[in-house]
């Protein structure tokens, strides 16, 4: 279930213990600037943990060390956004980001629900291989689980490169402080733990107020939206004059369906406000989708302001389909399911000199190649053994090259999905069913019985990666 590491990989004792990660901290809390100066000389190399093999990045992007943002919506559909086809909401801020960058018509996410999502994301790897194959839930014994502080994540890695990284907005990787971002490679987080919060109250799906910086929960008033487009530009301004790594993943348009002049669902002491139907879930839905796009172009124009729009590399995406309040376009499905509406969600890639404007592409990626990508437009090398699932982006985002030819597999509940080239398979319990989403992306017309050969080859694929993703494995979600 862990990386495969090799056994000389001093790596390891970055989290090997509490006492280790303390002081992988005090390596961290080294001014970035003299620690640069110390790298010049030579003396950092004492400090910098025996790294292995790259996973590339130029010479030049190792000298520049560009910024990397990475927004996430949650239960963002593929039709929820203007540039997408959505004709109910306007996200004027994602559509430019999309024109002056590359829209992706062939992202995923890794699930179609949000922790497993997370964990591959932050992992570089399936989730499967780190046991978070479901939702930690806000009710239940998965709120005692968390991804484990074994894994590797994209922050610790940035960090340990010298990158200040800040997490501001939703976790869902453990509800226990011990499964903190912190403690994930973060030096800053403010936001919530749980799958979802009030976006007034602040208070999670069981009842508890659920607002943290850091490992403490400090209440703060404020629109849950907006807080987290708040901290993200005072995070850029504090970090403007050294390379930084902000994580922004947003709650909206997640229920619940909250504007910023609606009231409180959850009250405290476990009182229930009012709650939006009907209608009023349509018009906050799209308000909710509204905001955050405003509060992305906030973000966007900090980076300009700063003049840090040619060294910043911008990545907005969402973490799984639509529920039915949203619109996933001509997709099938919806949030939950391996339908494409549950996995295939917008994704736009932004990075003014790099990324040719207004490219489309439809080269198939996934949420776990964020983890190589970032890495390689930071010049930064993995641990030594650490084998990503995910493969680097970059020279498909700044010289349109094409992506290596490969399988990419989905595993949710009792659904599990192939993607070869244009093909899937689909499985949902004892359905099995066949599509050619080059000619057929709504899926509606089942190939099984006409491509029983190419079906066969898909199905023992996919037997083969579920033995080996899933070798020795305990599940934790
Ligand atoms: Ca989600």
């Amino acid at each position: 279930m862990n990386p495969v590491r090799n056994p000389s990989d001093d790596s390891q004792d970055f989290k090997g213990s509490k006492n280790m990660r303390q002081k992988a901290r005090i390596f961290n809390g080294v001014n970035r600037r003299e620690f640069m100066k110390l790298a010049v000389s030579g003396a950092a190399a004492v400090m910098m943990p025996n790294y292995g093999c790259s996973v590339g990045g130029s010479s030049k992007a190792t000298a520049e060390r560009p910024s990397i943002i990475i927004i996430m919506a949650d239960d963002l559909g593929y039709g929820d956004v203007s540039c997408y086809g959505s004709k109910k909401i306007q996200t004027p801020n994602i559509d430019t980001l999309a024109r002056g960058g590359m829209k992706f018509t062939d992202y995923h996410s890794n699930c179609p629900v949000c922790s497993p999502t997370r964990a591959a994301l932050l992992t570089g790897r399936y989730q499967q291989r780190c046991g978070i194959e479901g939702v930690i839930y806000a009710k239940g014994p998965t709120r005692q689980t968390g991804m484990a502080l074994e894994e590797t994540t994209f922050a610790e890695v940035l960090r340990k490169h010298g990158y200040a990284t800040g997490i501001f907005g939703k976790w869902h990787l453990g509800y226990n402080v011990r499964f903190n971002p912190t403690e994930q490679g973060f030096d800053e987080f403010i936001g919530y733990v749980s799958g979802n919060v009030d976006y007034h109250s602040h208070i999670d799906g069981a009842g508890f107020d659920d607002w943290w910086k850091n490992c403490e929960k400090v209440p703060e008033e404020g629109y849950c939206t907006d807080l987290i487009t708040k901290h993200g530009i005072d995070f850029i301004e504090r970090h403007k004059d050294e390379p930084f790594c902000l994580y922004l993943p947003h709650e909206a348009p997640h229920y619940p369906y909250q504007g910023r002049d609606d009231p409180p669902e959850r009250l405290p002491g476990g009182r229930k406000g009012k709650k939006a139907k009907g209608d009023e879930i349509i018009r906050a839905y799209k308000e909710m989708v509204e905001v955050m796009d405003e509060g992305i172009g906030q973000i966007v124009e900090t980076v300009k302001r700063l003049r840090l729009e040619r060294k910043t590399f911008i990545f907005f995406c969402s973490d799984n389909g639509a529920t039915k309040n949203g619109s996933n376009g001509v997709l099938s499905g919806h949030k939950g399911s391996l339908w494409e509406g549950g996995h295939r969600v917008p994704a736009v890639a932004y990075w003014p000199g790099r990324i040719k404007p207004r490219t489309v592409t439809g080269q198939t990626a996934l949420g776990m190649d964020l983890f190589a990508t970032m890495v390689s437009i930071a010049g930064a090398k993995l641990p030594a053994g650490l084998k990503l699932d995910g493969v680097d982006l970059l020279p498909m985002l700044t010289e349109g090259a094409k992506l290596p030819k490969r399988m990419l597999f989905w595993r949710y509940r009792k659904e599990r999905a192939i993607r070869k080239g244009p093909w899937k398979l689909l499985v949902q319990g004892k359905d099995i069913r066949l599509y050619n989403l080059d000619e057929d992306l709504g899926e509606k017309k089942n190939l099984a019985e006409a491509e029983a050969e190419r079906l066969k080859a898909l199905e023992d694929e996919l037997a083969t990666w579920e033995q080996e993703v899933s070798a020795g494995v305990k599940l934790r979600a």
